[in-house]
């Protein structure tokens, strides 16, 4: 039973456990890399403090009572990053067409550092040069008039403070648009789509005092040590409570196995180690619905021989246990009798808050085992003694992350994390609920204020009398929905509020191409990216300030606000000196180019730009029970907690119940040809190296790569019996959809501990193979962690 994955082991993939010195280190690189030995220490002493700034990295909480140093290894790279002393100058543009600066990697175009003046690109040149602000929201403005609503889509990465977010959205719809594509729909839209359906909620429920109470997570999908590093924290709290982590990943992430707190010096000068994981599950990706049913069918059959025996409360039959089981189920049910327990699932909370119970019991029934254990890679084993540790837990949290959402499957994978939840009553009580760990730092805030093209969340009546216009109520682009306009030449108009669009989605190829038709391209933005570089008829590259820069404005120095993870909203102050003196802050900026545009409507830009207390205003009136004394309780300390109804077990669904939902297989239905045995499941992954599309470097120390990134990660046996060998650069060709031919050269291969038939790649590297197609069907959220490619030899040099 012990397999060799099961237990974690002393020792990640490559002996380099989280944290620790090596962390410490790339602080100090990171530091001085971007010219800031002084300024970026102290200012990290205010990173995610009560009156400080919050992280411009990920979203996890912010505590109540910080740490002296509340900030991670990649949150001092992302403000260093924002506060470098480099500069993406007029000098520089005058040096650089675009055309060049299209060679450049994504890489070296940030690298540059921060953009210092807005800039319009100039045809005979091909090149960015100054523009005042007025001319550019003047032909911006302009030029919007001459397009229709539906011509024009406003993308927001997820980065903006609630603020900013706020007044985008308003101004996308007085325009008469609610195409609010957001970097959301590439993220956690499974999570929106697929939790209000289960629970009646479109976010986790999950809050910090969760991981202070529970006895056991289940950590699936979600690369800690890379992604949240902060949050490895609660988890070495809670390990050191006794708490048993079971861990879900396709590959063994060190984070995941083993903890040294670089900010503990016991830990460090004694290299004490907190191991993480008490049961690793090494699933295929893909394989977690199936991995899941695996557990559910080991509590719910165990149940059944719980009740078959008579020692439960639903006690039925006259059957014993030995009819109804086979001798693991028997003896699972016999150690909860033991235990004193009288049943596996908490039928009390199954009859009172749920409904569609029988109809997954039994497809759980129902499933063989060789099955389940061929699609989710792992044993029954593993899969038993992962509902033994769940059983015996009274309460569960339920963590996860990209690794569930970004497949064809995603809004069920995410159905199937609650399903599990459910069996045991393990939502809406202390310690047990779904926490779905976020990426930009304020994505989940901007879908509180309005950033979505789904008119039906938004109070759209409330903004049509606050603001005496009236709103679209037509559907808008999700992003592939606006890579699809953008292909067919529907799309005239592209507004990037942040982010970068063109790396970021799928089919990069293609829509780069149908992107240059454009008649009109605006980047909002704090660096140099391929999306700007790339352009439109008319493109505008409008550079802002970073939130941890000081905001000052006609009222004085400014605070924004962000939601995090855990749903808690927190004030943010800027401490560093603005990049350039002609930066203009996000507001101030949508707010010139929603003067120049609107002809008509009364909102008062100027005010809420002279004094963003009275945006919050505006947001608490818009939406007041979720943002009452918004201003007054701006930066009480751990933040202002958001109404979560699944938390009290309300449950705000069609029929007000808590739902089980079936999902209607184990894993997507791919063509035939995609199942070759030449075919391997790509699943597309961060660097310890990157945020996103911005590259800090070329170095993955937790996995042990270095100095590129285009390696293709695969399992020995597949390098095998494919005829390959360690080191040999080779094709990717993805295998579906092949009327199109997708395919990358230069990659790598890499042994690496990851299981047969899947291999792993870099993003946004790979973004190129994947079709624009290949999304969930419900959230339309790509499916960047499961692609089929092939792999095949090439001559071709390495590049980066
Ligand atoms: N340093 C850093 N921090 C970041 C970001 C960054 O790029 N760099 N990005 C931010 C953003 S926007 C986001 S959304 C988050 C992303 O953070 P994560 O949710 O951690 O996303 P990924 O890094 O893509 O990795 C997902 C994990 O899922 C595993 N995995 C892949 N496929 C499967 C599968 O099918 N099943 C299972 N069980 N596991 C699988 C991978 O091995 C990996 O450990 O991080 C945020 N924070
Ligand atoms: N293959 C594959 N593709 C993926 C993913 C994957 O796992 N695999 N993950 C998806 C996910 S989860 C996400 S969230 C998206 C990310 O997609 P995006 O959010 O579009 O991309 P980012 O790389 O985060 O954007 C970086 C740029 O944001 C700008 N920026 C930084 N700070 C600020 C600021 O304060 N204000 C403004 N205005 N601009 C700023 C800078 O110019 C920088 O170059 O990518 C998705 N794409
Ligand atoms: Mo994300």
């Amino acid at each position: 039973m012990a397999g060799k994955s099961q237990q974690a082991s002393d020792k990640g993939s490559h002996g380099v456990p989280a944290g620790g010195w090596g962390s410490a280190k790339a602080v100090g690189e990171i530091l001085l890399r971007e010219h800031i030995p002084l300024a970026g220490p102290s200012l990290l002493a205010h990173q995610n403090k009560p009156d400080g700034y919050m992280c411009v990295s990920c979203a996890w909480a912010k505590p109540a009572k910080p740490h002296p140093l509340e900030f991670c290894e990649n949150g001092a790279k992302a403000t260093s990053w924002e506060v470098t002393n480099r500069r993406a100058d007029r000098a520089f543009f005058e040096a650089h067409s675009l055309a060049e600066l299209e060679g450049w990697s994504d890489h070296d175009l940030e690298e540059q550092g921060r953009l210092t003046e807005p800039m319009r690109w100039d045809s005979t040149t091909d090149k960015y040069v100054p523009v005042t602000w007025l001319d550019a929201f003047e032909e911006i403005g302009s030029e919007l008039r001459m397009l229709s609503p539906e011509q024009v889509d406003f993308y927001t990465s997820g980065r903006a403070s609630l603020e900013a977010a706020y007044m985008y959205q308003l101004f996308a719809r007085m325009y008469g648009s609610n195409h609010l594509p957001d970097s959301s729909n590439m993220c956690h839209e499974s999570t929106s789509v697929g939790l209000p359906e289960s629970i009646g909620a479109s976010i986790g429920t999950a809050i910090l005092s969760d991981f202070q109470n529970c006895s056991c997570i289940f950590y699936l999908a979600q690369n800690v040590g890379t992604s949240s590093p902060r949050l490895l924290h609660d988890l070495q709290d809670a390990v050191d409570r006794g708490v048993k982590i079971v861990t879900f990943n396709l590959l063994r992430e060190p984070g995941l196995e083993r903890f040294v707190n670089p900010q503990a010096p016991s830990q460090m000068l004694t290299g004490k180690q907190t191991p993480i994981s008490s049961q690793y599950c090494q699933v295929k990706n893909g394989g977690d619905i199936a991995a899941l049913f695996g557990v559910c069918k080991a509590l719910i059959e165990a149940d059944d021989a719980l009740k078959a025996s008579g020692m439960s409360k639903v006690a039925g039959t006259d059957a014993t246990p030995d009819d109804v089981a086979d001798a693991a189920t028997v003896a699972f049910a016999a150690s909860i009798a033991a235990a004193d327990k009288k049943h596996v699932l908490d039928h009390d909370f199954i009859e009172a808050h749920t409904a569609g119970f029988e109809e997954f019991a039994d497809a759980a029934r129902n499933y063989e085992w060789a099955e389940l254990e061929r699609v989710s890679g792992l044993t029954r084993d593993q899969m038993m003694q992962a509902a033994h540790t769940y059983a015996n837990s009274d309460a569960v949290l339920m963590v996860y992350g990209m690794g569930l959402t970004q497949h064809i499957m995603g809004v069920q994978n995410v159905q199937m994390v609650a399903n599990l939840a459910l069996l045991r009553g393990n939502i809406g009580k202390p310690g047990a609920n779904i926490c779905a760990v976020r990426g930009h730092s304020n994505v989940q805030g901007q879908r509180t204020v309005g950033i979505t093209e789904k008119p039906g969340l938004v109070p759209l009546d409330k903004l049509a009398q606050l603001y005496r216009f009236e709103p679209p109520h037509w559907t808008g682009h999700s992003t592939v929905d606006t890579c699809k306009a953008i292909l067919q030449g529907e799309a005239r108009a592209f507004i990037g509020l942040g982010g970068n669009y063109l790396r970021a989605i799928p089919e990069t190829e293609a829509v780069e191409e149908a992107w240059r038709n454009l008649r009109l391209t605006v980047q909002i933005a704090t660096k140099l990216n391929r999306t700007h570089v790339v352009h439109g008829e008319i493109a505008y590259l409008l550079p802002c300030l970073g939130r941890i820069e000081i905001d000052e404005q006609a009222g004085g120095p400014q605070a924004v606000s962000m939601e995090s993870s855990i749903a808690h909203f927190h004030g943010s102050r800027g401490r560093a000196k603005p990049a350039s003196s002609h930066l203009l802050s996000e507001p101030a900026i949508i707010a010139g180019i929603a003067k120049a545009t609107l002809t008509k409507g009364v909102v008062p830009w100027d005010s809420w730009v002279d004094d963003y207390t009275k945006i919050r205003d505006a947001i608490e009136r818009t939406y007041p029970e979720t943002f009452k004394d918004f201003n007054k309780r701006l930066f009480q300390p751990g933040g202002i907690p958001r109404p979560l109804p699944a938390r009290e077990r309300k449950w705000v669904t069609a029929n007000g119940k808590a739902n089980f939902i079936t999902p209607r297989r184990l894993f997507p239905d791919f063509s035939s040809a995609a199942s070759a045995r030449d075919v391997l499941h790509l699943a597309t992954l961060r660097s310890n190296d990157q945020f996103n599309t911005t590259i800090y470097g070329y170095n993955d120390r937790y996995r042990g790569v270095e100095g590129t990134r285009r390696v293709i990660l695969m399992n020995v046996d597949d390098i095998d019996r494919l005829g390959l060998h360690n080191g040999q650069i080779v094709e990717l060709v993805t295998a579906i959809a092949e009327q199109t031919k997708r395919s990358l050269p230069g990659f790598k291969v890499m042994a690496y501990d990851i299981p047969a038939g899947c291999c792993g790649a870099y993003y946004p590297e790979t973004n190129a193979l994947f079709p624009l197609d290949h999304h969930d069907q419900k959230s339309k959220t790509p499916a960047y962690k499961l692609l089929p490619i092939r792999v095949i030899a090439s001559p071709a040099a390495v590049r980066h």
